[in-house]
């Protein structure tokens, strides 16, 4: 199967269509193994170590992404043309030579970031985290990198490091901060990996001869001596490692049913990153170093899965409009009311959303991205309770149901959502979140797990009590004529 009709196999239950250039690798799987040359903390820790150290990300539920970097210069268009895929991608969808690339960063001098506001942002909105690429697939590293010059310290005018002043005001403003690096996509080192787009050829799917080398003189010479910087140079930060695109294109797919054809982060070299990652105990990282690291985290990117991870820790990363890193010419920004909806449907299966900005080459926030992430504080202001440290639904089926007679892209039932309602659940509370008000007035559940002793609307700061009926398995609770809130009106159901 070509890769580019791979891309549109993206499963279901986002609520938003689904484009290709969101899926560019969307839909692969990032398969782990058993046994380790180097054991990892994940490997080592017991069950109540395990649950300590997730305890924040398990409360947190809702994280900011940040996609930044001189890809922003060109923002989607080159020679005149928008190069069609994700903006972060140009180099790659554009086939731009190294030269030509890297002649985007003596234009890079985004003089407008502003580290506090941009933390302020995430906190307004409710975000509890933020995770930033430290070094995207084109190698750029967004920080003052001694270990290669190609870096925002050396390589611009700019002289500033986003990421120590980002890592000092979220600990000013006290929320968590992590680094995304893509260890082994690098389009600008000699040797780095590259995934294979358009006609670019196999082996290496390198555009340019000045990308080929050797892979471990990358790894070794580049990626190992930046996480070693990334581990060490930032005082308290970083609280997340978040890896990305560990294997070759086709792994697990029709492109190469032969596993002797998948390339990528061997157990070997993947090793030799967990044994810096080891010296940071608290750390959190993602399922996608690869070489058989399960990491902490199953990380499903643009899209929602219809039941969780039961017994994993989970992420679901998103755009908010097409791309991660900013393309001036995709405007396609998904509702507030879409976003919260994610959010909510998330939360009530257990996961947490990472939801992503792209910055502009000035350093300002798009303000569409701005006044999406606002909107969400308001609510969660209001219905955060109903969010952080929640459980998943004690129900199930309000999230929609796996469909008997339709099948998805990979032939298996598809998952068709319903938007309703969803729950979560906190010690004695159980949350309704509801989307359409129901025309009776009334909120029904034929199965209610637990006796009900009070009900009131999360949004009525008097927490009016509502009245209900509670009769065999089924719950009636009478609301008010109107929803508080279009978007989703919380009931709260105090139960024992
Ligand atoms: O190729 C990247 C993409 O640019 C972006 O960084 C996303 C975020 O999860 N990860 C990769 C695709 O899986």
């Amino acid at each position: 199967m070509k890769r580019i009709a791979r891309l549109a196999l993206v499963s279901c239950c986002a609520l938003f269509a689904t484009h290709a250039i969101t899926a560019q690798v969307a839909d692969e799987k990032w398969p782990a193994e058993g046994h380790h040359p180097v054991p990892s903390i994940q490997d080592k820790e017991t069950p109540a170590e395990k649950d300590a150290r997730m305890k924040w990300f398990r409360e947190a539920r809702f994280g900011m992404f940040i996609h930044w970097g001189i890809y922003s210069v060109p923002a989607g268009r080159w020679q005149g043309k928008e190069v069609p895929g994700l903006g972060e991608w140009i180099m790659n969808s554009g086939s731009i030579p190294v030269a030509d690339y890297k002649a985007f960063a003596p234009q890079f001098n985004p003089t407008q970031f502003d580290a506090h506001a941009i933390v302020a942002l995430a906190k307004a909105a409710g975000m509890k985290y933020i995770v930033i690429t430290a070094k995207h697939h084109d190698g750029f590293a967004m920080y003052d990198s001694k270990a290669d010059p190609f870096n925002i310290m050396s390589g611009t005018p700019f002289k500033r490091d986003p990421l120590h002043e980002l890592a000092v005001e979220a600990h000013k403003q006290g929320i968590k901060f992590g680094f995304y690096y893509s260890q082994y996509q690098d389009w600008t080192a000699p040797g780095g990996a590259a995934y294979k787009t358009g006609d670019h050829k196999p082996p290496t799917y390198h555009w340019d001869p000045a990308q080929d080398g050797d892979f471990s003189h990358y790894l070794h010479t580049k990626a190992i001596p930046q996480m070693k910087e990334l581990l060490t140079n930032y005082g308290e930060s970083p609280d997340i490692i978040w890896f990305d695109t560990p294997y070759e294109s086709g792994y697990q797919s029709n492109d190469h049913p032969n596993p002797k054809d998948v390339h990528g982060m061997t157990p070997q070299w993947a090793s030799e990153i967990v044994s810096l990652l080891n010296t940071r105990p608290k750390l959190i990282w993602n399922n996608r170093l690869g070489g058989g690291y399960n990491g902490d985290t199953e990380t499903p990117e643009q899209y929602i899965p219809a039941n969780g991870y039961p017994g994993r820790d989970w992420e679901s990363c998103m755009t908010i409009n097409d791309t991660w890193g900013y393309k001036v010419d995709d405007k396609n920004f998904k509702s507030t009311e879409t976003l919260l909806r994610n959010l909510i449907d998330i939360a009530s299966k257990g996961g947490n959303y990472l939801l992503n900005i792209g910055p502009e080459s000035t350093g300002v926030v798009p303000p569409e991205e701005v006044a999406r992430l606002e909107q969400m504080g308001k609510w969660m202001d209001v219905n955060g309770e109903s969010i952080y440290a929640t459980k998943p639904t004690l129900f199930g089926s309000e999230a929609g149901a796996f469909s008997t007679t339709e099948k998805d892209k990979q032939g298996k039932p598809k998952f068709v959502p319903e938007w309703k309602w969803r729950s979560t659940t906190k010690a004695d509370k159980v949350y309704i979140h509801l989307f359409e008000w129901p025309s009776t007035h009334t909120f029904h559940v034929a199965k209610m797990p637990r006796t009900v002793t009070g009900a009131y609307l999360l949004a009525d700061t008097s927490h009016k009590p509502l009245k209900f009926t509670q009769k065999g398995g089924a719950l009636d609770v009478q609301l008010p004529d109107a929803a508080l809130d279009p978007i989703a009106t919380v009931l709260v159901l105090k139960t024992r």
